[in-house]
């Protein structure tokens, strides 16, 4: 695999302004703090972002979002893990909410990405608010949702709570896709990108945290999709196919791999170049994409050449391949495209070497459940939560210790109490009351 951890490493066939200059225009709405690190990396390539949180540390530390694309929910601070305070957050700020999904940038974009990490309060609470409002002000793609979002699911190491959260997000964003009212939805598994990059990452010199790793591979492979539907070609695979697939309700999972010359061209090595570009991809994995699928695409892009690395015919057996790797999809799109600029064009200002003797092969899929690991997960949060009950309840009937009989022994300690110890010192007595009022329980975006 040919890598450049130090900044992202767009392919031969793309300038890294071309980001830019594509005809598909995406645009980010990146919340919460993984929301935000995937947003500037989007950002960086030359794509529409607005940041949103409720942290203003996480805020200051975008490198490239536009100032002025830059949400503060005010009156808080981080959301502390805590949905419920994300969700006040969100509507505490409802005119500058409401702003945002009203843009121009947001409207007129042709797909909407919705980035949040589903372990938190803030991204968590903000993602299935927005995605149940976009509809209202984004006209549907042949009839499908053009907008979706870009999750992140925790990992196997993390807290039980977060997991839980994770949950919560997860159940209204399957939801969402159920009822056909969000495209797909990008997964990306914590767990399979930490496991994956810990070996990519400890072969190279450069310090990179798996997240950075993840977050940049996801922006230039996007970015990389959605340019080569503008490349000329006898058989393209163009715009709307891609926003078709995008459009999708369902789980989305986006792979890459390369294809080198020597490389044997049957139909057992298609099927393993196939498996590979989604096994190598920053996205999550292990779907069930003979059977979950629903939609989905394969392309491949390769300097023009009189003998090309892939031939018509071979082209014809890897669609073919393809369609049985997602069987259960009726209509996966394809295309083979030849590109005459490759090797010639510079990045960076260093003229590339040129690289002519591979081809890139990109994949992707919608599938209609969750992957594999994901859905283990949530399965096995319910088990520890019921068996904790279960201790709990079995302890109930040993004898409790009784400390009610030391209640008259002064305290010794400080201990923080909203409640007056004696109540004729208590300013507070008349007005503390109005404070816990909850007038906004009705806000509604
Ligand atoms: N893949 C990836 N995951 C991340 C990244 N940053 C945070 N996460 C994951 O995101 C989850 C936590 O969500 P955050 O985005 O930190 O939470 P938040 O939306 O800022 O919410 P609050 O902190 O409660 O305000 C955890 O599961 C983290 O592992 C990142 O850069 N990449
Ligand atoms: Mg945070």
């Amino acid at each position: 695999m040919e890598m450049n951890l130090g900044f992202i490493t767009l392919e031969g066939f793309m300038r890294r302004n071309d980001g830019n200059r594509k005809k598909l225009k995406f645009c980010f709405i990146a919340c919460g703090q993984f929301g935000g690190r995937q947003g500037d990396e989007f950002a960086r390539l030359g794509h529409k972002v607005f940041a949103l949180n409720t942290s203003e540390s996480d805020l200051a530390d975008l490198k490239v979002v536009d100032k002025e694309n830059i949400l503060k929910l005010d009156g808080y601070n981080g959301a502390v893990k805590d949905i419920e305070r994300g969700q006040a957050a969100v509507k505490d700020n409802r005119e500058k909410v409401l702003g945002l999904l009203n843009n121009p940038d947001v409207v007129d974009a042709d797909f909407v990405f919705v980035i949040a990490g589903m372990g938190g309060g803030t991204g968590n609470a903000a993602a299935p608010i927005l995605l149940s409002n976009l509809s209202r002000v984004r006209k549907p793609f042949n009839g499908k949702p053009s907008f979706g979002a870009i999750v992140s699911v925790p990992g196997a190491w993390e807290k039980r709570g977060i997991k839980k959260n994770a949950r919560w997000g997860l159940s209204h964003i399957d939801d969402l896709i159920k009822k056909n009212a969000c495209g797909s939805v990008t997964i990306i598994d914590n767990d399979k990108l930490f496991n994956m990059t810990e070996g990519i990452l400890s072969d190279t010199d450069t310090k990179l945290e798996w997240t950075d790793y993840g977050n940049s591979t996801l922006a230039a492979l996007l970015t990389e999709v959605a340019f080569l539907t503008s490349l000329p070609s006898s058989k393209t695979f163009d715009e709307d196919e891609l926003l078709d697939v995008l459009s999708t309700p369902g789980y989305f999972s986006s792979g890459k791999c390369y294809i080198h010359e020597d490389d044997p061209m049957e139909v057992n090595s298609l099927t393993s170049l196939i498996a590979k570009s989604f096994r190598e991809s920053p996205t999550a994995n292990d779907y069930d994409y003979e059977l979950d699928a629903v939609n989905g695409f394969v392309a491949v892009v390769h300097p023009k050449h009189k003998n090309p690395i892939v031939s018509d015919s071979e082209f014809r057996t890897l669609e073919e391949r393809f369609g049985r790797y997602i069987a259960n999809a009726e209509k996966p799109h394809s295309g083979l495209i030849e590109n005459s600029n490759w090797g010639t064009i510079t990045s960076r200002g260093r003229v590339q070497e040129p690289e002519t003797n591979k081809a890139i092969l990109y994949t992707g899929v919608v599938c209609s459940a969750l992957p594999e690991r994901i859905a283990r997960m949530l399965q096995e949060i319910d088990q520890e939560e019921q068996e904790l009950e279960a201790k709990k309840s079995e302890r109930k009937n040993k004898p409790s210790l009784d400390l009610s009989a030391f209640k008259t022994i002064a305290k010794t300690e400080v201990a923080a109490t909203r409640e007056p110890v004696n109540s004729d010192f208590d300013l507070f007595a008349e007005t503390g009351k109005a404070n816990t009022a909850d007038d906004d329980d009705n806000f509604k975006l």
